[in-house]
């Protein structure tokens, strides 16, 4: 696939799809989702290679290739391609987005952390690898993350990569999950208030989703004006993402989420049901997603329709999700 730059600096040159192209009159989500997600799994089957020992490798590649949704990439191609690149581009950084998502589900499941057994249906990686061997899966994959950036990820510009370096280092570290986590740790069996807990869910769960549009965005040159845009759908879907995760937590079964349900209740933790109730739980999770899909307007209409309605959809993908 050719992959092509874009440096659009407004709405109009970020967003123009081909004029009269029949993408453009209509958009099939289900099907949307499927291409990007087979597209997604077959890059990282193909990202694991030269690890060693293989011991190492089989770990990595047992969680990171053990399904899941693949939101975190989806979101960063489908940024890319708003901001006029072709997504294959920035496919080296949907994996690194990946990589760095499964490392946290690797440590959060750990017996120091939310202690779980189970991930994406199947047995969590100290279960079956140990948890010395956990943890050093985990880190070989946030390492390996940036290597995707900084060496694998051709035809990008240097300084369109360093941009992302940073965005990353950002989104993994005190600023983002590890500072969402000590937050959250600190906060189990204690009263806790909604700006806390919004506090928590922005830093553990909103910031690496923040990435995956950022980063997307930036291998294509966005605009400021898209990535301030971007920023702020980032920031709802975010939030929006977590009060359906608490959601499911009590209306699911475990079969269905492939995670322990009701995991909440027993690590006594505060959730938005708890705290609002379910139905307005869901209300602010549904107003959320209209704020994430208002900032995008500008790029959502007339002949910028169709680049965002991947992203517009994703949106609405995250209430209406079961899992
Ligand atoms: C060591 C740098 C470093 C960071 C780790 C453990 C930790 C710090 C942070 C925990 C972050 C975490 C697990 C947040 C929860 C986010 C969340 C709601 C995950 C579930 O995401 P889904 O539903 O899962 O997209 P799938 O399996 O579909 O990918």
């Amino acid at each position: 696939m050719t992959a092509s730059v874009s440096t659009a600096q407004d709405p109009a040159q970020d967003a123009a799809p081909a004029q009269d192209s029949p993408q453009a009159q209509s958009f099939d989500f289900g099907a949307y989702l499927e291409a990007a997600r087979l597209r997604v799994e077959a890059a990282l089957d193909g990202s694991l290679g030269p690890e060693r020992p293989e011991s190492l490798r089989e770990s990595m590649r047992y969680s990171l290739l053990a399904g899941g949704k693949r939101l975190r990439p989806i979101l960063c191609l489908a940024a890319c391609e708003l901001a006029g690149a072709d997504g294959e581009l920035a496919m080296p950084t949907a994996v690194a987005l990946e990589m760095i998502h499964t490392m946290s589900l690797i440590h959060d499941d750990l017996p120091a952390m939310d202690n779980d057994d189970l991930r994406r249906g199947r047995p969590t990686n100290h279960k079956v690898y140990g948890e010395a061997n956990a943890i050093l899966a985990g880190d070989a994959l946030l390492t390996r993350a940036f290597e995707m950036v900084a060496l694998r990820s051709p035809g990008v510009p240097a300084e369109r990569l360093l941009a992302v370096v940073g965005e990353l280092s950002l989104a993994s570290g005190a600023p983002g999950l590890v500072g969402g986590q000590v937050v959250d740790l600190e906060c189990e069996g204690k009263q806790v208030d909604l700006a806390t807990l919004e506090y928590i869910h922005l830093h553990k769960t909103g910031a690496l989703l923040r990435a995956c549009v950022i980063c997307g965005a930036q291998i294509a040159g966005a605009s400021e004006a898209l990535l301030a845009a971007l920023g702020t759908y980032a920031r709802g879907i975010g939030l929006a993402f977590q009060i359906i995760d608490d959601i499911l937590d009590v209306t699911a079964s475990s079969e269905v989420l492939g995670k322990t349900a009701g995991k909440d209740l027993t690590a006594d933790k505060t959730t938005y049901p708890k705290l609002l109730g379910l139905e307005e739980s869901r209300c602010r999770a549904e107003a959320l997603v209209a704020e994430a899909k208002a900032a995008l307007a500008p790029w959502g209409t007339g002949e910028g329709e169709f680049k965002a309605a991947p992203l517009l959809a994703l949106a609405d993908y995250i209430t209406s999700r079961d899992r």
